[in-house]
């Protein structure tokens, strides 16, 4: 029976469970590039483009292999803008006795899709993408009182037979993170970015986002994320080979002007379908079992995306919409503006923002522990500092962005997802960075102008939230600490976080670097 079927801009996989009845004969496929969905954050430019440029080349595929796709552009005339309006143009247009879609990734589209089911023939379908699937997840959480990522993560492994000689870990450990936190000797050069020049389709991507996003975060010049599976798996293949056997070790440094070091650079694609999750977990397992890569390597990237990625995935469809709205630690100071300009003088921030400005990328390190950790120990919204992430990532989804932010990097969820907040000093920086080294403040000092702010905001963050956290027993080691600071140090303390603290702006025009 002709179906009209529903591909969203993040479910560019040719086995999604969308198509897994297709019958080219009688059935249309429909993809849709609709403002709203470009608009409901300003997401950075590469974002918007690479996803329009996989869309249109994921399109242009399917029809190679006779499947007739229905495709609106952005431009179209008639185009209504969102993804309701045009689902009911093309049941008009197609008069289908049924529509079908798989589950989206937010919860935003879950909900327009349960207004969609009232009025239309609609079969949501699982989404299989996932190794996890939502409710397997929900089992899983059912009853338990804490929801660790390491005790999912095991669980996973035995599931999937992933790293197991059978019911025990390869190489007796679930776990080689004390092996992966190695700072990057000077000596080594991490590989060259595998690039790849835009083609026809994306250069008119590229063109059309300058015209009608122009205004939005981040560059466009310099786009090189590959837009189909073939060159996806191309830049899997290049990780394997030139980046994974370092992977592990490295997978925390961070190196100023080298924006990529051994990371593969594969979230974009695997978040909007163009690579599969068990695929590449099996591909980084083949690596280790054929001598490729050593274990610790293979483990700590699994753990990625077997792991942390199924989890946060599985949380937030376990906790919404109620997750968003906590704020553990009610935090409220607003975004400084230089998240969106870059303009600090913090070295390790401003290379931070400045490489997601020009690559719409960062590894995880620079997220939690340099861009986020000072928005936590700064005390900043959380609804503000997730509407960045969500903006400035092209791998960013809100069922991705969403735990990671708000639990992981800000605790605004009270330690659902993790037991005690990711806070830091200047001297954790110093440790798996050359950052420090560039930076008009000085890492060493603890007070005064020239002070490193993450050494007093981090103090500072312990005495705010003290009520909160000193009970807290993961945290015992540094309150103890600040009980034999008596007074005049932890005054010396709020004065300088209140002083620099008040230096920071929302707002561009009020904007002044605070000079140390
Ligand atoms: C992120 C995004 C953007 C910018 N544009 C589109 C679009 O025009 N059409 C589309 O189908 N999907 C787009 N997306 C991805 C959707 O926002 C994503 O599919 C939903 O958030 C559901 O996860």
């Amino acid at each position: 029976s002709k179906t009209l079927r529903l591909i969203l801009g993040d479910q560019l996989h040719r086995r999604i469970a969308t198509l897994s009845d297709l019958d080219p004969d009688t059935d249309i496929v429909l993809m849709v590039e609709v403002r709203a969905e470009a608009t409901y954050v300003r997401h950075h430019k590469q974002k918007i483009a690479f996803l329009f440029a996989a869309m249109r080349h994921f399109a242009r595929d399917l029809e190679a292999e006779g499947v007739t796709v229905d495709y609106v552009r952005l431009g179209d005339p008639e185009n209504t803008g969102s993804f309701g309006g045009e689902l009911e143009r093309a049941f008009e247009r197609h008069t289908p006795e049924r529509v079908v879609v798989t589950e989206p990734g937010e919860w935003r589209v879950w909900e327009m899709m349960q207004d969609w089911r009232e009025s239309l023939p609609l079969e949501i379908r699982e989404d299989n993408r996932f190794l996890c699937s939502r409710a397997r997840f929900e089992a899983w959480a059912e009853g338990r009182k804490s929801l660790r990522m390491e005790t999912f993560y095991r669980d996973m492994r035995k599931r999937t037979g992933l790293l197991m000689e059978g019911a025990e870990p390869e190489g007796g450990r679930w776990n080689f993170d004390a092996e992966n936190r190695k700072a990057l000797p000077k000596s080594l050069e991490p590989p060259e970015r595998l690039a790849f020049q835009p083609d026809a389709i994306t250069r008119e991507v590229i063109e059309l986002v300058e015209a009608e996003f122009g205004d939005h975060f981040g560059r466009l010049d310099g786009f090189s994320w590959p837009v189909t599976r073939k060159d996806a798996l191309k830049v899997l293949a290049g990780f394997l080979k030139e980046g994974l056997p370092r992977f592990g070790d490295y997978q925390d440094a961070m190196r100023t002007n080298a924006p990529f070091l051994y990371h593969a650079l594969i979230s974009p694609m695997l978040n909007a379908g163009l690579l599969d999750a068990e695929e590449v977990c099996r591909a980084a397992e083949r690596a280790y079992r054929e001598g490729r890569v050593p274990l610790n390597c293979a483990e700590g990237f699994i753990r990625q995306i077997l792991g942390w990625r199924e989890y946060v995935r599985g949380l937030y469809w376990a906790r919404m919409p109620d997750y968003a709205r906590s704020n553990a630690l009610s935090a409220t100071r607003d975004l400084p503006w230089f998240y969106w300009s870059g303009e600090t003088e913090m070295a390790c921030l401003e290379a931070c923002i400045g490489q997601t400005r020009d690559h719409a990328y960062a590894h995880h390190i620079q997220r939690l522990m340099v861009l986020g950790n000072f928005a936590l120990i700064a005390g900043i919204a959380p609804a503000q500092v997730e509407e960045w992430y969500l903006v400035v990532y092209a791998d960013a989804y809100e069922w991705v962005e969403l735990p990671n932010v708000h639990g992981m990097v800000l605790w605004a969820d009270g330690g659902v997802m993790g037991s005690k907040p990711y806070a830091a000093s200047g001297a954790y920086i110093d440790r798996m960075s050359d950052y420090c080294r560039g930076c008009a403040y000085d890492v060493k000092l603890k007070a005064g102008l020239t002070a490193c702010p993450f050494n007093y905001l981090y103090w500072n963050f312990l005495i705010e939230n003290a009520e909160r956290l000193s009970g807290n027993p993961r945290l015992s080691m540094p309150y103890r600490t600040l009980e034999r600071f008596g007074p005049k140090r932890r005054a010396e303390i709020t004065a300088d976080a209140s002083r620099f603290l008040d230096t920071l702006s929302a707002d561009q025009s009020a904007f002044q670097i605070a000079s140390p």
